[in-house]
């Protein structure tokens, strides 16, 4: 069993996807054994893409995901970040594969409908950033 990180973005939450999201990634195979709405502050938008800070695209981004609530989750399963990942599409919704949630729903290669982590270990750093061991209830 594995552990990666998810987000719903605001975009998502906005249009009222939470649900549609949620049973895509369910009939992935993935369980949500952590879930809660937050409304992000810059500083904990900037630290959680502190690794794109020098992007030209970095203020964009942190508005972006300060602008809407979102919702942060811990998903598991049977390789959970590569399964996730799958399920979630590219990057760029444009190049997205049918049947992913990118494809299905994500506007633009900035406002993607979801994030998911893109290994273990940052999958660790991630989940601690916004849930304590006690609130993934697997
Ligand atoms: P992903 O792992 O698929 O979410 O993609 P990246 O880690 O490469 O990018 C993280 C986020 O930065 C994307 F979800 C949206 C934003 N981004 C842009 O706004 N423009 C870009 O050209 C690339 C990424």
């Amino acid at each position: 069993m594995e552990r990666t990180f998810s987000i719903i973005k605001p975009d998502a939450t906005k249009r009222n996807l939470t649900g549609a999201i949620n049973a895509m990634i369910e009939g992935a195979g993935l369980r949500i054994v952590a879930q809660k709405r937050v409304h992000m502050t810059q500083v904990q938008a900037e630290r959680f893409y502190a690794v794109h800070a020098e992007r030209p695209f970095f203020g964009e981004l942190v508005e972006f995901m300060m602008s809407e609530p979102v919702v942060v989750q811990v998903l598991e399963g049977d390789d959970a970040v590569a399964r996730y990942r799958k399920v979630m599409g590219a990057t760029n919704p444009a190049e997205a594969d049918e049947g992913t949630i990118r494809k299905a729903h994500a506007e633009s290669i900035g406002e993607n409908s979801v994030h998911g982590s893109d290994s273990t270990e940052n999958a660790a750093l991630e989940i601690a950033q916004w849930f304590s061991e006690a609130e993934s209830v697997g």
